[in-house]
């Protein structure tokens, strides 16, 4: 076997042993059940492989779908153990448009449209499938366009957790002016601790703070009636970049249903200017995310803020971003590259802490995909291979140290692998 197939066999094990049957759990023990984002990329990785696998990923997700079109973040298995914050924390039936299973109460970045898209392109006959599953997407995306949509035409993140990258210092200031009292920190033990480096992992003051906000919600059934009063409300640059991009991609499914694509081509272009006007910031070279309660730009490199490259930024931003880029990125061999979460050079980056200086595998390949999508292929090339200089060395890992390319988090991660495969096969096809 070569060592592409090697690496391909090995990630499919690992899709293979998280596969709960319905779904893939992220990893092993540090998340047992389903989440959102997780398995959009997973399913973009059994794609080719395993479509059968993809399709009953992407159903089940859409199953724990709420009847106000929110896609959980988590959908819970039969067993409500060994995770915090477990179902029985979220106690997601107080909202009358919660499923009958159990979820949890906030979202995820919206990248499902693009596996979505992904799976259909590999079918025989994607249509089945996509008529499936057409109306439930679109659900989603009113859902965010609707009720997260509240001022300056960007959708609204509250909760850290919602932009999939918990710790990330684009968040220390909002995080920093939230002053729970003691009695509205509920009581909690971690679990995540006991099962990866603490030191890896976000600290106690932010789980504080993580558990506030999720209790916040809960505690008003999920549905604020006062946005002003949320504590934690954010313009993420990644978030509404995926966002623009699913509309897109919307669009292009839309005739094989027979649906009109006009209103996705007009959201994607509205968006995108949006994004391309609120969040650009020119002293980063970059976009940068928006605390909405303060109105100000958070003026921090963040790899998620390179996602503006999937939002067709116009041509002299492109190049600026691509110019920031390169010099952010961390070179692993003369043909491939990481990228660190925060920029190495930046005071606070941290190489093995989670989401403040590690390479994460999704934002790489998300990035890869934005550089394609704005004609510089030999960069995406660079850090597609990356991607398959990491897990060779390191395994599949939940991230890297981009310094030493060392794995941390969990080992067997799902969206690792997945995204290995992916990576693996479009260096292939442009070879
Ligand atoms: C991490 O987030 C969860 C909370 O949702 C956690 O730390 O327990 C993040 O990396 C997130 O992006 C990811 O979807 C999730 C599962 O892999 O883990």
């Amino acid at each position: 076997m070569n060592e592409r197939d090697e690496l391909i066999s090995e990630a499919l094990t690992v899709l293979d042993q998280n596969w709960l049957g319905e779904s893939t759990r992220p990893a092993p023990r540090l998340y047992p059940h389903q989440w959102s984002w997780d398995s959009a990329f997973i399913a973009i990785g059994n794609a080719g492989r395993n479509s059968a696998r993809a399709t009953r990923e992407l159903d089940a997700l859409f199953r724990g779908q709420w009847s106000n079109g929110m896609v959980p973040h988590i959908v819970f298995g039969p067993t409500d153990d060994h995770y915090f914050p477990s179902a029985s924390f979220w106690q997601s039936r107080l909202s009358p448009d919660a499923p009958s299973m159990d979820t949890s109460g906030i979202c995820q970045p919206p990248v499902h449209a693009l596996a979505v898209g992904a799976v259909v392109r590999r079918l025989d006959d994607g249509r089945p499938f996509l008529a499936g599953i057409f109306d439930r997407l679109c659900a989603w995306h009113d859902y965010l366009f609707e009720e997260r949509t509240i001022a300056g035409g960007l959708a609204e993140i509250w909760h850290p957790w919602e932009s999939g990258m918990d710790n990330s210092p684009a968040w220390d200031d909002l995080m920093a002016n939230l002053h729970p009292r003691a009695d509205e920190i509920p009581a909690y033990e971690r679990v995540d601790t006991a099962v990866v480096d603490a030191a890896d992992r976000p600290t106690g003051w932010e789980y504080d703070r993580y558990a506030y906000l999720a209790a916040f919600l809960r505690d008003q059934n999920y549905a604020p009636t006062d946005p002003a009063a949320i504590p934690f409300r954010a313009h993420d640059v990644l978030f509404n970049s995926l966002l623009a991009r699913s509309e897109v991609e919307i669009a292009g499914l839309a005739g094989l249903v027979g649906a009109d694509p006009t209103l996705h081509v007009d959201r994607a272009a509205a968006l995108g200017d949006t994004i391309h006007r609120r969040l650009w910031d020119e002293s980063l070279g970059m976009h940068a995310s928006l605390d909405v309660r303060t109105a100000q730009r958070i003026p921090v490199q963040i790899a998620g803020g390179f996602a503006a490259l999937l939002a067709a930024p116009p041509p002299q931003m492109t190049t600026t971003i691509v110019q920031t880029l390169s010099d952010i990125l961390v070179p692993l061999s003369d043909r491939a590259v990481a990228l660190p979460t925060v920029p190495v050079t930046d005071p606070g980056f941290e190489p093995t802490r989670y989401w403040r200086g590690p390479a994460w595998i999704n934002l790489m390949w998300l990035t890869a995909h934005g550089l394609d999508e704005v004609g510089e292929p030999t960069l995406a090339r660079r850090l597609r291979n990356g991607i398959t200089t990491l897990v060779r060395a390191g395994g599949f890992h939940e991230y890297f140290d981009p310094t030493t390319g060392t794995g941390h988090g969990s080992s067997d991660f799902s969206w690792t692998a997945a995204l290995s495969i992916a990576a693996t096969d479009e260096l292939a096809d442009s070879a």
